[in-house]
């Protein structure tokens, strides 16, 4: 029997919002039967639940996270604001370090019960979809464990989880000085052996001055391709090393931050189709002044996707309407835009082509808001106007 939503206020994002007023959505099953103005449904039997004008998107999609750590970094937060330099808080222990030790001390349980609460608060927000990144373990048995804790979610919670191996992420302690070294012996070890256990959807890495050289990033994308995965890359977030251009040539599936990416890294991403992933939360905690060239990313015609990058040192962050409200307010994207990138553009962050819109034959994954124009949700800085989730065609209480 079909499951029928009407008197809503529908934002397809079929082309921009899709604004369809006193609409309807036909479900069945988990699927998306049809959907349109209510007086041009076909007859339908099925339970009619009216939405009370209510606004109806598709359930939002956090494209980009490392929701999966251990501990937390607010001490060094304090240590910072108290005049402590970069290095002072790295010999406190602080700084990604940090997290790796509290990753790689903490069991599959332990990191699990840590990100349950930050998957609820996402959840809370209306979203259906979330990536999740390995890259806080930087060996082969804590990289495996983070993305067995990532694939676990979905099995306690209503969601689709997305994994993506971020071995390269930074290198350790243990290896200090030999980054090569660690790409050789553990994060490409740990990408293949995290593949044969069906952990990865995706391979990613950090392109940066204090990562990465271009060339490493290659290393590990061929690895990825020799498997058959796509990848994705942090590219131009503090400066322009033609990760995007290189990301692109690989096909990847996004490039995310983007603060320093210039023209010929724009047409790069446009000719491959490989999405900018716009993270305003990362730019906001560093308090960077660099903006992403939004303008040329529009301009070239590159999708734009919006996500939290919910991570310990950051991005303390787990909002997703937050990280829209930035992206406008922070970079001057539009309202339409930013829910287009968290919807129907993160869906292509993520290789996804089942969810993101509403339209036939999709995935039954909507959001509906106490609201009645989709600007709202970009609008508001703090509580967020869910009223309920429907995942997989089902009325998540
Ligand atoms: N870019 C960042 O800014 C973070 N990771 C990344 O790829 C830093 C993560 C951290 O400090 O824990
Ligand atoms: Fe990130």
């Amino acid at each position: 029997m079909a499951m029928i939503l009407g008197n809503a206020t529908l934002a397809t994002m079929e082309g921009g919002y899709g604004l369809i007023d006193g609409g309807a959505v036909v479900i069945e099953g988990d699927r998306i039967l049809w959907a349109g103005p209510e007086a041009a449904m076909p007859a339908t039997t099925g339970e009619r639940r009216d939405l009370g004008g209510r606004l109806l998107t598709p359930a939002l999609i956090d494209c980009h996270t490392h929701a999966v750590f251990g501990g937390q970094r607010a001490r060094e937060f304090e240590m910072r604001l108290n005049g402590a330099s970069y290095e002072e808080v790295a010999r406190a222990g602080g700084g990604i370090v940090s997290t790796v030790a509290a990753t790689r001390a903490a069991s599959e349980d332990a990191l699990l019960a840590q990100a349950l609460p930050r998957i609820d608060q996402m959840l809370a927000e209306g979203v259906g979809t979330i990536e999740v990144k390995s890259g806080y373990g930087l060996d082969v048995e804590t990289e495996l464990r983070m993305l067995r804790v990532a694939r676990r979610i979905p099995t306690l919670r209503d969601v689709t989880v997305v994994t993506s191996f971020l071995g390269a992420h930074a290198v350790p302690p243990e290896y200090k000085g030999r980054s090569s070294d660690y790409l050789a012996e553990q994060a490409i070890p740990a990408l293949r052996a995290a593949h044969a256990e069906g952990l990865v959807d995706a391979v990613d890495g950090f392109c940066e001055g204090i990562a990465f050289a271009p060339a490493q990033i290659a290393r590990v994308f061929d690895a990825a391709k020799a498997l058959g995965l796509p990848v994705k890359l942090h590219a131009e977030q503090l400066s322009d090393l033609g990760g995007a251009a290189l990301a692109a040539g690989y096909g990847a599936l996004s490039a995310d931050h983007l603060e320093y990416l210039d023209a010929a890294g724009a047409l790069a991403m446009a000719a491959a189709g490989t999405v900018a992933v716009i993270l305003p939360g990362a730019f906001y905690t560093l308090r960077e002044t660099k903006l992403p060239p939004i303008d040329l990313l529009r301009v070239a015609g590159v999708p734009m996707a919006v996500a939290t990058d919910c991570n310990p040192g950051t991005a303390p962050m787990t909002s997703i309407t937050l990280a829209m409200n930035m992206a406008c307010t922070l970079f001057r994207m539009t309202p339409e835009e930013a829910l287009l990138g968290t919807t129907a553009h993160a869906a292509r962050a993520l290789g996804l082509t089942d969810r993101g819109r509403i339209a036939p034959g999709l995935r039954a994954d909507l959001a509906v808001w106490q609201a009645g124009h989709p600007a709202e949700l970009a609008y508001r800085i703090g509580p967020t106007p869910l009223h309920s989730r429907i995942i997989g065609g089902r009325l998540d209480a």
